[in-house]
């Protein structure tokens, strides 16, 4: 049995080899890439692709930090990073350092925050953030470990600022979670944010908000339980239903009375109580987890 589950870890960090980690470093603009780093705040990190996780992390990051806004030191690169002008219903994207592509199985999400101040250049991104984009599985009937999550594969997130969006300078943040190590608490988050200012006459105001930290903690199945290679479909939905990836995204309109936006910010944490409820559930499948998880091995270094 040791030997067999040596030669399946064996198996993984082949198939692990030929794709590296990830990291967002490009804005993509009327389909022109831009430089890396040119319109996205870079992370101080030296190995800047490694993901953040809740246990085994990389340079001690969490994403129970303040850092999880835009990655670990990105802050201290806000003032030299350029900030790009985006119409309001414009479709834009933010691609992949080395053009490599996604290669780990989980959810990609949008978000938007707008700068209170009026410059995005001196943000830290403690204030609202709401979600425009989300993709979560396309394919119920392919492999959940790999090809039935939309962004398997993708080497960019295109994604349309709404048109209702209020003009003024937003951090834009990108987030894929590679869901292989989360039986074992090793979820893998890959996100980074562009700075832009959006043009146009929007009024609209989105209905549901976060704060960042706080969109995810280690007491939701999805990213501490969850076991891909046991658990099926419709257990991976009724998980992602427990977080914000479960919640529509914003595409427009006014849904955003002031009170309605104070009472689903508030229904966040009361919908995590939920969750640890069912992460007690799934605790069984995650003590049986399979021993060929990606997270110890062939993630440790690329
Ligand atoms: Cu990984």
């Amino acid at each position: 049995m040791k030997h067999f589950a040596s030669l399946l870890g064996i198996a993984a960090v082949l198939a692990q080899s030929v794709s590296a980690h990830y990291i967002f470093s490009k804005l993509v603009l009327n389909n022109e890439v831009s430089k890396d780093w040119q319109y996205i705040r870079e992370t101080t990190r030296e190995k800047n692709y490694m993901p953040t996780k809740f246990s085994k992390t990389f340079d001690n990051l969490t994403p129970n930090d303040a850092d999880f806004r835009c990655n670990l030191g990105s802050f201290s690169n806000a003032a030299k990073t350029e900030v790009a002008t985006v119409a309001a219903g414009d479709t834009i994207g933010m691609k992949l350092f080395y053009d490599t592509s996604i290669a780990h199985p989980g959810p990609g999400q949008v978000f938007m925050s707008k700068a209170p101040t009026g410059n995005v250049k001196e943000y830290e991104g403690d204030g609202e953030w709401f979600k425009i984009w989300e993709k979560t599985l396309c394919n119920e009937n392919a492999a959940l470990t790999t090809d039935a999550w939309c962004t398997w594969g993708m080497s960019q997130f295109d994604f349309q600022i709404p048109k209702d969006t209020p003009a003024g300078e937003y951090l834009v943040r990108a987030e894929h979670i590679g869901l292989h190590g989360a039986q074992a608490n090793e979820a893998e988050f890959f996100y980074s944010c562009a700075q832009i200012k959006v043009t146009g006459s929007g009024t609209g105001s989105p209905k549901t908000t976060y704060k960042i930290p706080g969109l995810y903690n280690d007491h939701m199945t999805l990213v501490n339980g969850l076991n891909l290679w046991v658990d099926k479909a419709k257990d991976v939905e009724a998980d992602i239903a427990q977080t914000p990836i479960g919640d529509e995204p914003w595409t427009g309109g006014n849904s955003g009375s002031s009170s309605a936006s104070s009472s689903s910010a508030s229904s966040f944490p009361a919908s995590s109580s939920s969750s640890v409820a069912s992460s007690t559930s799934s605790a069984s499948s995650a003590s049986s987890a399979p021993a060929y998880n990606w997270g110890s091995s062939s993630c440790g270094e690329y």
